[in-house]
């Protein structure tokens, strides 16, 4: 099926969706108990746009198949969604879904996730060379492939299982590795808003379950190893920016740029190349020693949430600022079960407060997630105001309150969100509001 036929059929099938869903819902108690959570779903997505105000982040490195009118729909939902390239560039199922998102959201940004400074093994070894099953990874792969780095001893430096680290410090590495990115941004069916480096980080930082490192890394291959070695370090910190501009160049100033790592997090200077920044397992990257969220929230420290905000460009819609947390807290609640409450309800206050994105997960996974319900407060008044314990901020249909002051290393804040005089969400451990889910 040709991509234009595809779209068509896709967006037949999402009208007719959304007519069953109107249909349906005016005959809510005819249908079973998941018929009507789906309808409810359904509605949800109908009413994104005027119904919430926390931007919304799909970070999505695991979903390989989107190629339903439903996936659409759950994914159009989103104001960002970040999906593995590979999966948009390589998968023939996948052909034409950003224009299928676009169809259903217009405002939506498809950024592709993208290696910073690696290659997958298995992307040379996987595919037939007769007939790649996954021909980006397999062009990535062998257009990197004269540039991996290697130790002090000639062992191949990994910085992640199964991932190959890359001499970025060489121009013509960056130059293959851009020349992957435009050839499939040029003639994929799937056109992408930008990327989403993963992952920008100084010093140098390999994966604990990759420390099996024989020798030193030595990326300018002068046999001091990347620890000692002061020029080594400033050249990898330089080809990071410089790997950003390049691509700029090669993809276009309104080529969206989103990094991952901790870097941007606290360097003014590099975050402001970028076009937003993602902090993966907020508040625990970019925020170390003590209370990590107290951390993020004090206007004191220099790297602040409020204040690091301001510091990607704003020229492509931005600044995109995530906040992804995939995790969740155990705890007996007020009626005694145990029960998982998801980091991101936590995460969705502070974006309350600051006006970043959340990014939802599910089962513990970097894979597609949502809240129950989405916040509609309507717009902010101003800015977040400090109580005496936290900050509190006024909404035109009601505020959101938190507090530390009775945090603990598991309980990030107690939090409560007003909506038309009535508390909608609550966490006052181990009392949650609504206390069935959150
Ligand atoms: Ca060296």
């Amino acid at each position: 099926m040709s991509t234009a036929l595809r779209s068509i059929v896709s967006l037949l099938l999402l009208l007719g969706c959304l007519v069953w869903v109107s249909a349906a819902a005016a005959q809510m108690h005819t249908l079973t108990p998941w018929m009507q959570d789906w309808v409810r779903e359904l509605e949800n997505l109908i009413h994104r746009s005027t119904h919430r105000s926390v931007s919304r982040a799909i970070v999505d490195y695991r979903t390989s198949n989107l190629n339903d009118p439903w996936q659409i729909l759950r994914y159009a939902d989103a104001d960002v969604v970040v999906l593995e390239s590979m999966y948009l560039w390589s998968s023939p199922n996948n052909a034409g879904i950003v224009a299928a998102l676009k169809a259903c959201n217009p405002d939506i940004v498809v950024l592709g996730y993208v290696n910073a400074h690696t290659t997958w093994l298995r992307w040379g070894v996987e595919n037939n060379p007769a007939k790649p099953t996954n021909p980006y990874g397999y062009a990535w792969y062998n257009a990197t492939r004269p540039y991996w780095s290697w130790t002090t001893t000639g062992d191949t430096v990994m910085t992640w299982p199964g991932k190959v680290m890359l001499n970025v410090c060489e121009p013509a590495c960056r130059k293959a590795m851009i020349s992957i990115l435009a050839e499939y941004q040029e003639t994929s069916p799937n056109r992408l808003d930008g990327v989403f480096w993963d992952c920008f980080n100084d010093p140098l930082w390999i994966s604990p379950d990759a420390k099996t490192l024989r020798g030193e890394v030595d990326l300018d291959g002068d046999g001091l190893g990347y620890d000692e070695d002061t020029d080594e370090r400033e050249a990898y910190r330089r080809s990071q920016a410089d790997l950003v501009r390049e691509t700029r160049q090669t993809l276009g100033d309104g080529f969206i740029q989103v990094f991952n790592g901790a870097r941007a997090l606290a360097d003014s200077a590099f975050a402001a190349l970028s076009d937003g920044m993602m902090y993966e397992n907020f508040p625990f990257v970019g925020f170390w020693g003590g209370h990590e969220m107290a951390q993020a929230l004090d206007p004191t420290l220099p790297h602040n949430l409020f204040t690091a905000r301001s510091w990607p460009r704003r020229t492509n819609g931005g600044p995109y600022v995530i906040l992804s947390n995939k995790d969740e807290i155990t705890f007996q609640d007020q009626q005694g079960p145990s029960i998982d409450y998801p980091l991101a309800y936590f995460n969705q206050v502070v974006a309350l407060l600051t006006d970043c994105a959340v990014s939802f997960h599910s089962d513990g996974l970097m894979t597609y997630g949502k809240p129950l319900v989405d916040i509609d407060l309507g717009h902010p008044l101003g800015p977040p105001e400090r109580n005496p314990d936290g900050f509190q901020r006024q909404f035109a249909k009601g505020s959101v309150t938190m507090s530390f002051a009775e945090i603990t290393p598991q309980v990030q804040m107690s939090y409560e969100i007003v909506y038309q005089g009535r508390v909608i969400q609550s966490f006052h451990y181990p009392h949650h509001f609504p206390r069935h889910s959150p």
